[in-house]
């Protein structure tokens, strides 16, 4: 062998072991085994311009440790790895330099790669994937088209933050405090054809299934406030002197006496109706500010409200009293009705605006314990001012007087959800394109007319149809399965369009093709239309989708990555699928976790996959800090590179470092001075294994017999190491290898078998040291073939005992004694080891508790 260090050289071994496992595909996992299959997964990354940061190792080695560990217990492990590589940063990049996006993707990943490969991860590297890779889109591509099919993706106008000065829409990412990110130019909102999937229609599932996932509490809790299911009432107003009605969401009906005022929200349909002329004005103004606001802003709790009376009244259903209508921003329009009953007195929002503009509060709650009421009195109690409802409770109430509204046809109980349905377009280059083109509403009805063409077969219920600006209406068709991939085209110009739309927009040969309603073969417009009565002007879709799409079932891809006649072959799917363990940052606990879901089950309720949920097991590692205990960033000059950390100490002790540095959830700082610790530990190990000639220690030998005391160590070491695993809690762990590593110490003969089962332990998380110390003692296979050692739960027990030595009660000593040695040798050796405490008294006593206490009673 080349390499043969006498000391533990990091710098040699660990490029010689990760040469070795890229070559003999270690890591590979087949699809063909009589094993129990185990698949984790880490969130992939985007491959950044900046190359791996800290906080990636984290997650990826706590997953590695459990991989390996998964492995020697008997499964076939699945543990793979890709890039989320459509995105922002590189369009930005091509824009700027003029470098095609997947030229600077190609060259992050192959970073990346280097990277996540020196740091020795056991992954199949036989199933990489890449979300922008076009035999990867093709089948993102192939879910939106039965998304699009099944009525669940619809177009409309939406607002979206428009910079006139760069003539493009910006992400909310790139929007900060009302200007633009780049060149801080003023921003505002505007409605753009957009693309919306229709995920509200799955709330109640995307609820459900929580009940069926182990996952952080907070992580569901988070998941069920987005959902925001929310149980209520509609009920209807007149309006005083005009022929309309009013109808708002509540969830307070029993609060409906202590109404004050009404609010519509700026872009409520009835708005200008309600308005009267001398308001006109100023109602007017104040809608055209609210346009230019953000929900969040508009919802935020600490800001101010503000609003202006519109002169029309309502008339409270229950008691006849007239209401001031109002229009105000803290009301959406998306939510609800986007109208509301305001109840000053009990409602915290309608509180502080009633205060401002000097509208009356009626308190119509009163406190159960009969204290006195204070203002704003937001929780259950009992009504008063309230009618003949006055003492009935909160719950009692609600129940009342839904019942009372509901037989004046006034009112009916109905559920709301904050969820809105998914805005799934960008007006970006660097993303899948649509499968969709656009026709005239002729070509549609030929396509309509033939349901069992690859085009006619792919229609949803409904026709998905856009009018646009000139009252045009047009109307999508789909690119069927066999057209696909709809490849993004070259261009040499990133440059937004100006228009709103994506620079795809600019590439007209692309855009305006001749369609075929039937096969969906498409020809540029530029060539010559091909003969046939199918053939048809269309123009393709411009949005690209965003960057969730590709991230929304890559758990799939890499069970069958190279399938092209599939998203996923059925055998696979049902042998792999789905994960079982899936470690991330909490970041994504919301919207990547959501989409998701909501993609898998969809593809659930159509057949293609057979679990309702994808992710059975969820954790998030803990943010790691700079060592100012701030967030790492650039700005603060706190980042630690990997790269260097791995050039001075190697990447098992970077690997060690983390998971040693606090339990995996927890935010922790890091510091490089601590790295020495494992880095001393690792040493440590080689020592007491290799000797000076760089051979295994002649202490360790087959036949050795070694202190009881090691063995026992062993053994509660494999049961700790494992339990540990198991339930990711790897600091332990590696405190356990530690103590075991001191015993190893002190032993002056050493079991083979006990050194071997230590090597493969310390392999999960040092697998570089691992191997090398495992092929030095003479094991000839990778130690990833190994089985993982057994603990004998009888050997945990030590066959010593620690006996307590007391003179006249009080403690004197203690003396190590193998159990259940005879009463005198137990007492001898107990008087010989305090025997200062004797010398020249009369012992009138002696007490032996066997195996616990020695007494001696002296005068
Ligand atoms: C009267 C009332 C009295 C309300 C009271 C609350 C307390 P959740 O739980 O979020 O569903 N609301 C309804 N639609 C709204 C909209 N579009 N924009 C802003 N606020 C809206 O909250 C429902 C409550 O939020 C509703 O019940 C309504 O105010 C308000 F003591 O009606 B409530």
């Amino acid at each position: 062998m080349s390499h043969k260090s006498t000391d533990y050289n990091f710098a040699e071994i660990e490029p010689h072991w990760q040469k070795y496992w890229d070559e003999n595909n270690t890591f590979h996992a087949p699809d063909a085994s009589v094993k129990p299959k185990y698949y984790i997964l880490d969130m992939f990354p985007y491959p950044s311009g900046s190359g791996l940061h800290i906080g990636h190792p984290e997650g990826y080695t706590a997953s590695d440790i459990l991989s390996r560990y998964k492995r020697a217990k008997g499964f076939n492990v699945l543990h793979p790895m890709g890039w989320d590589a459509f995105g922002l940063p590189a369009e930005q990049y091509a824009v700027q330099t003029g470098t095609h996006p997947a030229v600077t993707t190609e060259k992050n990943i192959q970073t990346f790669k280097r990277q996540i490969k020196q740091l020795g991860f056991a992954l199949d590297w036989q199933r990489e994937i890449n979300t922008t890779d076009p035999k990867y889109y093709k089948w993102t591509q192939w879910i939106f088209l039965q998304i699009f099919k099944h009525g669940l993706a619809y177009v409309s106008d939406r607002p979206v933050w428009w910079c006139p000065a760069l003539g493009t829409v910006l992400a909310n990412e790139e929007v900060i405090d009302g200007k633009s990110e780049r060149g801080s130019h003023p921003v505002e909102r505007r409605a753009l054809r957009q693309w919306v999937l229709k995920i509200t229609a799955y709330a109640e599932k995307l609820l459900a299934g929580l009940d069926d996932v182990d996952w952080p509490d907070s992580t569901k809790r988070m998941q069920r406030a987005w959902i925001g299911r929310s149980e209520g009432v509609e009920i209807t107003f007149d309006i005083d002197g005009m022929n309309e009605m009013l109808t708002v969401f509540t969830t307070r009906p029993d609060t409906l006496y202590g109404c004050t005022y009404m609010v519509v929200a700026p872009e409520h349909p009835l708005v200008q109706k309600l308005t009267v002329a001398s308001q006109s004005a100023m109602v007017a103004d104040y809608v055209k500010q609210a346009a230019t606001k953000s929900d969040l802003d508009r919802t935020d709790l600490a800001k101010g409200k503000s609003g202006v009376f519109t002169g029309s009244y309502a008339i409270n259903p229950v008691n006849g009293k007239k209401v001031p209508i109002w229009v105000a921003d803290y009301v959406l329009m998306s939510y609800g009705t986007g109208a509301i009953m305001a109840v000053p007195a009990h409602d915290e929002r309608d509180f502080e605006f009633a205060g401002k503009f000097g509208i009356e509060i009626i308190p119509v709650i009163a406190p159960l314990d009969g204290k006195e009421v204070k203002l704003p009195f937001c929780v259950d109690g009992k009504l008063v001012n309230s009618g003949k409802h006055d003492g009935l409770s909160t719950e009692d109430a609600k129940r009342a007087i839904t019942q009372t509204l509901a037989e004046q046809k006034r009112g009916h109980a109905t559920v709301n959800y904050k969820l809105r349905d998914w805005l799934f377009a960008r007006q970006r280059y660097w993303g899948e394109p649509f499968p969709i083109v656009w026709v005239d509403e002729s070509s549609y009805r030929q396509a309509a007319s033939d349901k069992h063409s690859p085009v006619g077969s792919m229609l949803p219920p409904e026709p998905v149809t856009y009018k646009s600006q000139d009252g045009t209406i047009r109307y999508a068709l789909p690119v069927p399965a066999s057209e696909l991939p709809v490849l993004l085209p070259k261009t040499d110009n990133y440059q937004p369009s100006g228009t709103g739309e994506s620079p795809l927009a600019n590439i007209t040969e692309w855009v305006h093709v001749h369609f075929n309603i039937k096969t969906g073969q498409t020809v540029s417009a530029k060539d010559a239309k091909p003969n046939g009565g199918d053939w048809v002007a269309a123009a393709r879709e411009t949005n690209t989708m965003p960057q969730w799409a590709g991230s929304c079932w890559y758990h799939l891809r890499y069970i069958d990555p190279h399938n092209e006649n599939a998203l996923i072959d059925p055998k696979l799917e049902a042998y792999w699928s789905a994960p079982d363990f899936y470690i991330g940052g909490a970041e994504h606990a919301v919207l990547h976790l959501l989409y998701a879901r909501f993609w898998h089950r969809f593809l659930f309720d159509i057949g293609v996959v057979k679990t309702a949920e994808p992710y059975k097991r969820l954790f998030h590692q803990g943010i790691i800090l700079g060592e100012d205990g701030e967030k790492m960033s650039k700005s603060r000059g706190n980042v630690v590179n990997p790269d260097d950390i791995i050039r001075e100490y190697g990447a098992d002790s970077l690997r060690l470092y983390e998971m040693f540095l606090g339990p995996l959830e927890a935010m922790k700082p890091w510091s490089t001075r601590n790295i020495e610790g494992v880095f001393r530990f690792l040493k440590k190990s080689w020592r007491e294994i290799i000797d000076q000639d760089g051979n295994m220690q002649s202490r360790i030998s087959k036949d050795a017999s070694e202190p009881a005391e090691l063995t026992r160590c062993l053994h509660e070491t494999i049961k700790k190491v494992g339990d540990d695993i198991e339930n990711l809690r790897l600091n332990t762990a590696i405190s356990q290898l530690m103590i075991f590593v001191n015993a190893l110490s002190k032993a002056e003969s050493v079991a083979y078998s006990t050194v071997r089962a230590f090597i493969q332990m310390l392999s999960c998380f040092a697998p570089h040291i691992g191997e090398e110390l495992w092929n030095r003692i003479g094991e000839k296979e990778s130690v990833s073939k190994a089985d993982w050692p057994e603990f004998d739960p009888e050997k945990l027990v030590s066959d010593e005992a620690k006996i307590i030595i007391q003179v006249n009660g009080k403690l004197r000593g203690d003396i190590t004694m193998k159990k259940d040695s005879g009463q005198a040798t137990v007492i001898a050796a107990a008087k010989e080891q305090i025997k200062q405490h004797l010398d020249g008294k009369t012992i009138v006593k002696e007490i032996y508790v066997p195996n616990k206490i020695v007494n001696i009673v002296i005068k």
